[in-house]
C-alpha cells in the first residue's frame, strides 16, 4: 500500500497554491518517490505534490505503455505552446469523470530533474495534455473547473454521495 493518500474533489486542498522547490534534497526526493509509487498503485499516467496534500512544484509522470519511463519535473515552466487539441482527460482526484478539455498541442518545458539539474523537455500528444493537466494542479485547479457550472455542480454532487457511500 502506498503510504500517500490522494485527495479527492471538491477538497478545498487541491486549490492551494505549490511554491517552488528551493532545494533539491533527500527529503525531496523521498516524497518523488512516494508519489511515483502512489501514481503506479493508482494507477495513473500522471500525478502532482498537490494531490498528496504536498504544495511544492513536483510532478510525475509515466505515460509509456510498459510503465516504465518515469518522468520528474520539478518547477516545471511552459516556455513555448502551439496549436489547440481537444482530448478526454480523467483524473485520480476525480474519480469516475472523464469529459473533452481543450489544450495546447505542443509545448516546450522547462524543470529540474531529480538532481536538480535543469533540463528541457518537447511534448505533443498524451505527454503534453498530462503535463498541462499536472501543472495546472499546482496551481490549485482541477481539470472540471474547465466544464460547465452545470456540469461541475452535477460532479460535486456524485463525489460528495460517494464519499458519502464509503465512509
Ligand atoms: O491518470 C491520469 N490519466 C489522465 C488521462 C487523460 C488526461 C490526463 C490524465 S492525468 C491522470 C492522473 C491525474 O489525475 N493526474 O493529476
Ligand atoms: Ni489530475
Amino acid at each position: 500500500m502506498p503510504k500517500l493518500t490522494i485527495l479527492k474533489y471538491p477538497d478545498p486542498r487541491l486549490h492551494k497554491i505549490a511554491r517552488p522547490v528551493e532545494n533539491v534534497n533527500d527529503s525531496v526526493r523521498q516524497l518523488i518517490d512516494d508519489m511515483a509509487e502512489t501514481m503506479y498503485a493508482a494507477p495513473g499516467i500522471g500525478l502532482a505534490a498537490s494531490q498528496v496534500d504536498q504544495h511544492l512544484e513536483i510532478i510525475v509522470l509515466d505515460v509509456s505503455e510498459e510503465r516504465d519511463n518515469l518522468r520528474v519535473l520539478i518547477n516545471p515552466r511552459i516556455t513555448k505552446a502551439e496549436g489547440k487539441a481537444k482530448r478526454e482527460e480523467g483524473c485520480l482526484s476525480v474519480p469516475g469523470i472523464y469529459d473533452e478539455i481543450e489544450r495546447a498541442e505542443c509545448i516546450t518545458v522547462d524543470a529540474l530533474d531529480r538532481n536538480g539539474k535543469p533540463f528541457t523537455l518537447q511534448a505533443d500528444g498524451l505527454l503534453a495534455v498530462c503535463i498541462q493537466h499536472e501543472m495546472d494542479h499546482l496551481k490549485g485547479k482541477v481539470f472540471v473547473e474547465y466544464l460547465s457550472s452545470m456540469k461541475q455542480n452535477r460532479i460535486r454532487t456524485k463525489l460528495k454521495k460517494q464519499a458519502r457511500q464509503a465512509a
